[in-house]
């Protein structure tokens, strides 16, 4: 696994995400491929519809998300303390960090819809809003499969007002005109391996998968140690969130 440098943060500060090719090399890469199917074949099935999101409930094959995986499963659990990734976290965010939610993001071939632009942080509800999520691809990724997107320096724009989204896994969507008024959007190509880790205020959406190939990915989500949830913020979030359930029916 490779390793910090001190340009990342730098680059961090300024863009609000980084990318750090090769990660994870092709064994390690398996090894976390091989325990999500493990983790889908063995725990997902017994997970509530809140808890494990599929485009179409009736095939199992459309699994787009699932969190809390470190909560659930020893192997991930570990995999969130690595100390390599909680150094980087600890590196970029400057402050002891607390690891909080390992979760998977799938965007079956053809049925994967696009994840709406949003702040990781409207839905945490922090104060400072300082936490960042590790984000390793699974498999090549690019404008064909679910490419993610990013507005360079949107982390400085505080937390921006989101809305209802009525997509399943993304309750809250920005509610802003167009991104691109308030910063470039950037598509980050990735390979299977590569990690791109985003500050908590970067806005941030990804493409559907209208192709035949999978697009799978982790995301770790490390708190800074100085952000403390906001209750109301909080309040406010889940209210709309099971409210979204309930007219979906995935309570
Ligand atoms: O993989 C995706 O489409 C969404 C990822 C995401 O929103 C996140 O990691 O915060």
């Amino acid at each position: 696994m490779r390793t910090f440098t001190p340009g990342m943060k730098e680059v961090f500060d300024r863009d609000g995400f980084i990318l750090i090719e090769g990660l994870l090399n092709q064994q390690e890469a398996n090894e976390i491929e091989t325990n999500v199917e493990r983790f889908i074949g063995a725990v997902v099935p017994k997970l509530s519809k809140a808890q494990a999101m599929y485009e179409d409930y009736a095939k199992p094959e459309t699994l787009k998300q699932t969190g809390d995986m470190n909560q659930r499963d020893p192997y991930f659990a570990d995999l969130l303390s690595t100390p390599k990734i909680v150094g980087l976290a600890q590196a970029l965010l400057q402050d002891e960090v607390i690891p909080k939610n390992v979760q998977f993001f799938s965007k079956p071939p053809g049925v994967g819809k696009a994840t709406p632009p949003h702040q990781d942080g409207y839905y945490f509800c922090l104060e400072p809003n300082e936490a960042l999520t590790v984000w390793i691809a699974l498999d090549d990724i690019d404008d064909e499969n679910g490419a993610l997107h990013y507005v360079k320096g949107s982390h400085k724009k505080g937390v921006l007002a989101h809305g209802a989204s009525h997509v399943l896994g993304f309750s809250q969507g920005l509610v802003e005109g167009r991104v691109t008024e308030i910063g470039q959007e950037v598509t980050c190509r990735v390979k299977r391996g590569d990690c791109l880790v985003h500050h908590s205020l970067t806005i941030h959406s990804a493409g559907a998968n209208p192709s035949k190939r999978p697009r799978r990915a982790i995301g770790m989500v490390y708190f800074a140690n100085r952000a403390k949830v906001d209750p109301e913020a909080m309040h406010r979030y889940q209210e709309s969130l099971e409210a979204q359930r309930k007219r979906m029916g995935t309570m």
